[in-house]
């Protein structure tokens, strides 16, 4: 597998010679000052291409080429949209770029609720709390219908939680949710989202996959023509939040886009923390089902709770059984001999970390991307790697 490593640009707190010594050789980036919707320019991608040449590393992934809003409800501007979206990827092939990640999360992005979950050891993880998310959903948003989203139980604890917090622990929370994560594309301001959520909540499963469909048939020949590949990040977390639309979550999900467009462009990014937020998706059977459309993995572990709560555990230790998706990747490389250069191996990074140390009060640390914490997962990771592959000697 091939190590990458997230870097969000020359703004981010950590240098590209700082991967490189993490041991990293692949970058995943993305030209995130581009406004959503608009063409990614051939001078812009090469000069981002030239900076991380330049530090000894190859740009490997792009995460992400975001959709705008109009393509996935294809209404307002979609076919300009939908065009500028074909350019983008016609220059990333020219410019040598072939991996594109992805995702069609309705509204919000990537959601947590608690970015600084202080674990036992005094590590601070990413955490999703049902009893919040709820609280927020039906006593801040005050959305319409929200109490039938949830079950009597979680009612009652949201309600004693909305209650017993103060003015600021509610506008947290409310910036958690809605104001954007790192390298999330919605970022809202409450009646923005109540908007958006009106609008999307009206198209239904049904109605939304099909607009991810008719968005795959346009994009996936030029994908193919521009000798890219497409991976799809499942819905983070992966069940329906604010009663809208779900439709990369599961298995069944994976299948159904994959055979809707049946080329090798059609492909998906295999998000362990992602997937493994379920307890009825079985990683390790995707992954052998999946094996020849996976391009690009994100090795993260997590602790689920009964009632659809999770934080971010560390890699090794959680509810994945990490060893055996390792392995199971692993295996699908195996199966790719004879592939085009550059399409057998995976690139993988470690997918957030904790956070450790003295990045706790360094403000310009983005939630989930510590230098440290990503540092450790890629070193446990590595080792996984690295026995499991002298095992197969
Ligand atoms: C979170 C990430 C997401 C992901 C996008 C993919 O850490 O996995 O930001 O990059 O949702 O489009």
């Amino acid at each position: 597998m091939e190590e990458t490593w997230r870097w969000f640009g020359p703004d981010d707190s950590v240098t590209l010679e700082q991967v490189r010594q993490a041991g990293a050789t692949g970058i995943v980036t993305a030209l995130d000052h581009v406004p959503t919707g608009e063409i990614w320019a051939t001078v812009d991608i090469e000069e981002r291409k030239r900076l991380i040449e330049n530090a000894g590393l190859t740009w490997s992934v792009v995460e992400s080429v975001p959709l705008h809003n109009d393509i996935k409800t294809r209404s307002g501007d979609c076919r300009r949209y939908v065009d500028s979206y074909k350019e983008s990827i016609r220059n990333l092939g020219t410019a040598g770029i072939h991996r594109v990640c992805y995702n069609f999360m309705p509204v919000v992005d990537w959601t947590r609720t608690n970015l600084a979950y202080e674990l036992p050891n005094s590590a601070q993880a990413l955490r999703f709390e049902m009893t919040d998310f709820a609280a927020y959903d039906l006593f801040v948003l005050k959305r319409d219908g929200a109490h039938a989203s949830y079950n009597d139980d979680v009612v009652a604890r949201a309600t004693a939680r909305f209650d017993a917090m103060s003015p600021e622990a509610r506008a947290a929370l409310e910036s958690n949710i809605i104001a954007g994560l790192p390298g999330g594309e919605g970022s809202y301001d409450r009646n923005g989202i109540r908007a958006a959520i009106d609008q999307f909540a009206k198209l239904g499963n049904d109605g939304y996959r099909a607009n991810l469909i008719a968005f795959l048939e346009e994009i996936i020949p030029v994908a193919e023509e521009a000798g890219v590949v497409m991976a799809i990040h499942p819905d983070d977390p992966p069940f329906s939040l604010f009663g809208l639309p779900r439709v990369v979550s599961t298995a069944d999900d994976a299948r159904a886009l994959l055979n809707a467009v049946p080329s090798p462009a059609n492909g998906l990014t295999m998000c362990a923390g992602s997937y493994g937020a379920r307890g009825d998706n079985d990683l390790v059977e995707m992954i052998r089902e999946f094996h020849d459309r996976i391009y690009f993995v994100h090795l993260r572990n997590i602790k689920r709770e009964d009632d659809g709560s999770f934080y971010e555990s560390e890699h090794l230790n959680g509810d994945n059984d990490m060893t055996g998706i390792v392995n199971a990747l692993l295996d699908a490389e195996g199966q790719r001999q004879g592939l085009p250069a550059g399409r057998c191996r995976i690139p993988m990074r470690p997918d957030h970390g904790h956070t450790l140390g003295e990045e706790k009060t360094d403000r310009r640390l983005r939630p989930g991307y510590s230098y440290a914490g990503r540092m450790k997962g890629l070193a446990e990771l590595r080792g996984v790697i690295h026995a499991l592959t002298a095992m197969r000697r």
